[in-house]
């Protein structure tokens, strides 16, 4: 089960200063408890919040498709300086594959453009995230991390598994996992990415002494620069098929830290800083903080402005 704080949410953002620049690029939030009236995450689809948890797909429908997604976009790297993000991940979820002897499909956790949603005709092995048109491409910008319970024979190794996945709807990395042996079991999966090594690192455990059986951990090597757009849009999708199950999130905890390393040169930068306004921002939780608001000189625009970054809005293709 998750260990965390007795309470339903955290949602902290970090300000620092660096060389006079305050600096807005960590992001830190604890979900405990998904219930109704949170505006941080997006429900999408069939995913509704269910007595704290996230209950993803109807299973008394077939070919569903749902997202659960954090309301707030999330920096990775920065092009100005090319300084990439530091992040982990901590989520705790259930799949019931109710007995049956065929079920399917998969949970993923994604990274993805801002302004992504489900795709259409994206149910079953599509997960919601791809589609016959975009299997496997660059322009995807996607790094997913699977939980395969469906063999889909056209891209998926000959067995469940476990994957992380750059762009595409196969696995760059992936191993042997099943669904039934841990059907209703909480599994506790943890994402790590070094910005130094460049390695994602993936584990997962039902538990002490149910583990037995396999790997229960991946890695891959990859800059997110070369993936990735400077901010990103981070979530779960769930879809079935022909064979359904069930997909249940109990909790999220998510941590990143990016470190610009900028100089204050530049002396027109007229940075203001009010803290403590009640931010009527959309993504936050007005209970659980004191908001800040940075007022920036119009006479600069931020490196976020000026990045040149041409974002393609993926779902106006
Ligand atoms: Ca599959």
């Amino acid at each position: 089960m998750p260990m965390g704080p007795n309470y339903d949410e955290v949602v902290l953002t970090h300000v620092r200063f660096q060389a006079g620049v305050p600096l807005l690029n960590d992001v830190y939030f604890e979900i405990t408890r998904f219930d109704t009236d949170a505006t941080n995450i997006l429900y999408l689809g069939d995913a509704v919040p269910s007595v704290g948890t996230i209950e993803f797909n109807k299973v008394n429908y077939i070919t569903r498709v749902s997202q659960a997604i954090y309301a707030d976009t999330i920096p990775i790297w920065d092009r100005k300086s090319g300084k990439l993000t530091d992040f982990t991940t901590h989520f705790t979820f259930i799949i019931d594959t109710q007995g049956a002897s065929l079920y399917g499909h998969r949970l993923t956790f994604f990274l993805a453009p801002v302004g992504f949603q489900i795709r259409p005709n994206s149910a079953g092995g599509f997960l919601g995230l791809f589609n016959t048109t975009y299997t496997d491409s660059s322009r995807n910008q996607m790094i997913v991390i699977e939980f395969d319970s469906y063999v889909n024979v056209e891209w998926d190794p000959p067995f469940e598994h476990v994957g992380i996945n750059k762009n595409s709807i196969s696995s760059a990395r992936y191993t042997t996992w099943n669904a039934s042996l841990h059907s209703g079991d909480s599994v506790d999966v943890w994402v790590s990415y070094n910005s130094t090594s460049q390695i994602l690192n993936l584990s997962w455990s039902y538990g002490a002494g149910n583990d037995t059986g396999g790997n229960t951990s991946l890695s891959y090597q990859v800059d997110l620069r070369e993936v990735l757009q400077e901010r990103v849009t981070v979530g779960f999708s769930a879809a079935t098929g022909a064979n359904i199950e069930r997909h249940i999130l109990q909790y999220w905890e998510f941590n990143s830290t990016l470190n610009i390393a900028e100089k204050s040169d530049n002396k027109s930068i007229g940075w203001k800083l009010a803290v403590g306004v009640n931010c009527p921002c959309w993504y936050f939780n007005s209970s659980s903080y004191s908001s800040i608001i940075y007022i920036l000189d119009k006479t600069k625009k931020s490196s976020r402005d000026t990045s040149g970054d041409s974002r393609l809005d993926i779902n106006e293709r």
